[in-house]
Formats: C-alpha cells, sequence, structure tokens
C-alpha cells in the first residue's frame, strides 16, 4: 500500500517567535499532503534556547520523518541526544509531539481528545485567578470571578510590608512579570511576614464569600517544609482545594514531612519537566494534584504517562496553565484533561488582546468549565502573517531577595 497510509513525510518545521502581547514560540510542522499541525515551545524567560533546540537540532531531524509516528519520534528525540530530561530539551520535544497530535487529529478528522479515549466527562473544570493588593481589592476580584459562574477561585494579595509579591494584578491580568524587563527585576520576600498573613487571607475569604466554591492558594515555592506544615495546618478549617508548591518542588522527600503536619491537599509540578521529577511525590502519595504542563513536561504522550502513574496512586492532575504557555499549550491540556479518569481542575488564565489575533480558538469557558471544542486535532489555528507583527523583546521572571540580600526562590 502506498500514499498516506504507509508514510506521511513531514516536509517543512519551522520555528516562529512572537510577543502578541507576551513572547511565545511556536513549532509548525507540514507533511507532504499539506496537512499542517502546531505545537506550543514557550519557556517564559529562556525563549529562544528552546527555539534553537528545536531549529539547530531538532527540525534537521524532522524532515523526511513519518508524521503518524509519535511514539517512536517521542522515544527518537529523547533517547536520542543521549542527555535526559531538562526544561528546554522537554519543552522542544513537547512542541513536536503536540504538533504531530495535531496533524493526526486532523488526518483522522476528529479531535485529539477522541483519539486519547474519548471524553470522560462533559467540560473541564477550571481555576480562575483573583488578587488585589488590598483585601478590599482581592474581595472585588473574587466577586467577579463568582459572578462569571466559576467555581473555583485562586487568591493572592499583597503581604502587607512587602512591596511586590508574586500573583497580584488587575482583573484581566496577563501576567504577574514586569512588562519591560531587560534584566530581571529584584522583589523583596520576608517569610515570617507572609507566614503571619496567609492564614488571615483565607479566612477573610472565606468570612466573605463563604465555603460555596473551591478555594486555592499558589505560596509558590517559598517556604521551608517544616514552614509549609505549620501553615497548611492553620488553613485547614477553610477546607481548601490546595496549596500549591509550598516548598522548592525539587526536594521531593521534603513532602513527607509536609504531609506529616497537614491534611490541606497538596499541589505540585509547574516547574517538572517529566515522570522522574515526581515518581516519589507520586508513588508515596505524597501529593494529592499533579501539575505539569503539555508543553514543558514532554507533551501530550509523556504528561499521559504522568497522568497514568499518578491514577494508579489516588492523585489527581491540576494542570498548569498560566499564560506564559501559549493557547496551544492550553487548548492541548484542554484534549488530555476532558478524556483521563482522574482528572481535577485545570488552570485558566484566559490570553488577552492581541494573543488572540495570532492563535485562534476553538476552546469555549461557560459557567466554570472549558471544553476544547470539536475541531479536529488541538482546535488552534497559527497566523503567521499576524505573529510577525509582534517582535521578540526578552524579558525576565523576577528574582527573590530577602531583606539582608540573600537570593530566595520567588
Ligand atoms: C501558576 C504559576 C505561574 C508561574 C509562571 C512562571 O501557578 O500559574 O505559578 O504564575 O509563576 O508560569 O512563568
Ligand atoms: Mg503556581
Amino acid at each position: 500500500m502506498k500514499g498516506r497510509y504507509t508514510h506521511m513525510k513531514i516536509t517543512d518545521a519551522r520555528v516562529v517567535v512572537t510577543a502578541p502581547g507576551r513572547n511565545f514560540v511556536t513549532l509548525i510542522i507540514e507533511t507532504e499532503d499539506g496537512m499542517v499541525g502546531v505545537g506550543d515551545a514557550t519557556l517564559n524567560g529562556r525563549e529562544l534556547s528552546v527555539a534553537s533546540y528545536l531549529r539547530d537540532h531538532v527540525v534537521p531531524l524532522l524532515l523526511g520523518r513519518d508524521a503518524r509516528r509519535i511514539e517512536d519520534t517521542w522515544n527518537y528525540l529523547y533517547k536520542g541526544a543521549y542527555w535526559r530530561r531538562g526544561a528546554v530539551a522537554m519543552t522542544a520535544i513537547a512542541a513536536v509531539d503536540m504538533a504531530l497530535w495535531d496533524i493526526k487529529g486532523k488526518v483522522a478528522g476528529l479531535p485529539v481528545y477522541e483519539l486519547l479515549g474519548g471524553a470522560s466527562r462533559d467540560a473541564v473544570l477550571v481555576y480562575g485567578h483573583a488578587s488585589g493588593h488590598t483585601l478590599d481589592d482581592l474581595d472585588a476580584s473574587v466577586q467577579m470571578f463568582l459572578n462569571k459562574g466559576y467555581k473555583a477561585v485562586r487568591v493572592q494579595a499583597s503581604v502587607p510590608g512587602l512591596e511586590h509579591t508574586y500573583g497580584i494584578g488587575s482583573p484581566a491580568v496577563a501576567a504577574y512579570e514586569p512588562a519591560n524587563g531587560s534584566m530581571p527585576e529584584d522583589d523583596v520576600w520576608d517569610t515570617a511576614l507572609y507566614l503571619d498573613f496567609a492564614p488571615q487571607l483565607i479566612e477573610h475569604v472565606r468570612e466573605q464569600f463563604g465555603h460555596g466554591f473551591h478555594l486555592l492558594h499558589d505560596v509558590h515555592h517559598r517556604l521551608t517544609p517544616n514552614e509549609a506544615g505549620r501553615l497548611g495546618a492553620r488553613l485547614e478549617p477553610y477546607r481548601m482545594w490546595w496549596m500549591e508548591d509550598p516548598t522548592p518542588a525539587e526536594d521531593q522527600s521534603a513532602f513527607r514531612l509536609i504531609r506529616s503536619q497537614t491534611t490541606t491537599p497538596i499541589a505540585v509540578g509547574e516547574v517538572f519537566n517529566s515522570i522522574w521529577d515526581c515518581q516519589q511525590l507520586i508513588t508515596e502519595r505524597l501529593i494529592d494534584y499533579i501539575r505539569a504542563s503539555v508543553t514543558h513536561a514532554g507533551g501530550i504522550t509523556h504528561l499521559r504517562r504522568i497522568f497514568f502513574l499518578a491514577e494508579l496512586y489516588g492523585v489527581r492532575t491540576g494542570s498548569h496553565g498560566a499564560t506564559d504557555l501559549s493557547p496551544i499549550s492550553l487548548s492541548a491540556a484542554l484534549h488530555l484533561d476532558l478524556t483521563v479518569a482522574n482528572f481535577g481542575i485545570q488552570e485558566y488564565m484566559p490570553h488577552l488582546s492581541p494573543a488572540d489575533e495570532v492563535f485562534r480558538t476553538t476552546y469555549e469557558l461557560r459557567d466554570g468549565y472549558l471544553h476544547p471544542g470539536h475541531a479536529p486535532g488541538l482546535g488552534v489555528e497559527f497566523d503567521e502573517a499576524a505573529a510577525e507583527k509582534y517582535p521578540y523583546a526578552p524579558r525576565y521572571l523576577p528574582v527573590n531577595r530577602l531583606v539582608d540580600g540573600t537570593v530566595h526562590d520567588w
């Protein structure tokens, strides 16, 4: 047999770096019969390293390969590099993987979720980001999400006494990083101030709005295990959906200590890029939610493996979905979320205009739930002409320092 059914050659693969509102790296793969697939390759603050990894070392290997062989291509790029894991390599592999799933869906005439086993639910529960410099501002922000029908809200507020705190923005926030950072901004961090304030913040929100919605909070890797255990214990009366990234996530055994001190659910994983980063966390049941993203953890193929492992141990999913991941990443996450048995929740920060001019998406938010839509493939069209209007400019995430100048986790 000849043609598409035995081979489907990749004839072109190119990388586009664009900044419609913020920086995104996109991989476009084309096949001999004109199929086009797209993948997100954005690694916030280190974008060009992934663009180079793809352009210089992956694109030459893709040309002439069979676009249908997703699993084989994944292993070829992962094992074939010899050097394992790492955010840059895994983001590059993820972009290829997404683009190939997109193509497979388009060839089949089916949305990717159908190829992954079909929907396990009607739509995907998402959480929105409420924040405020003051508790009054935060109240207005929470109210806005509840009015829009959100069933789950993450709350962050400025810590009194600190000038900048991660996670605060206007209601329609697109980013928490400074807009024009050709150099990283220095922020000051004080754990004692935060630990005094965080329980007041959560108590305040429950007092104002009650228990009729799911409440989340991101600690952003800034505590020690003992501090995190104490905080989790203080938050227990407020029935949190989760406490996110309480300690630096690379130290997996630290979570034993946190677990021994609190039953507040724990979510970890936005900085992970492979199953090995969370193997212990999952198999020892040290977390409740795994938050890796499609883009940084090796694409749909690899993130699905992580989710399947998590399913065995009663750990649910809660994928990273900040706006530094492109709409292609969010769409890919939604297709996967819709299918897996152990889905928990999906982070959702809407991409603001002009991102929608460059990425045309089919996902739809209704009553606090997202659905990826029914278009074949991932359901995202990337407009290369529009992308050209928004040139890349370097931007960095801030760096935290303690009051005495010591570098701390941001
Ligand atoms: C989240 C994350 C983000 C990260 C960002 C870094 O929970 O959404 O913590 O806000 O800070 O993705 O690039
Ligand atoms: Mg986070």
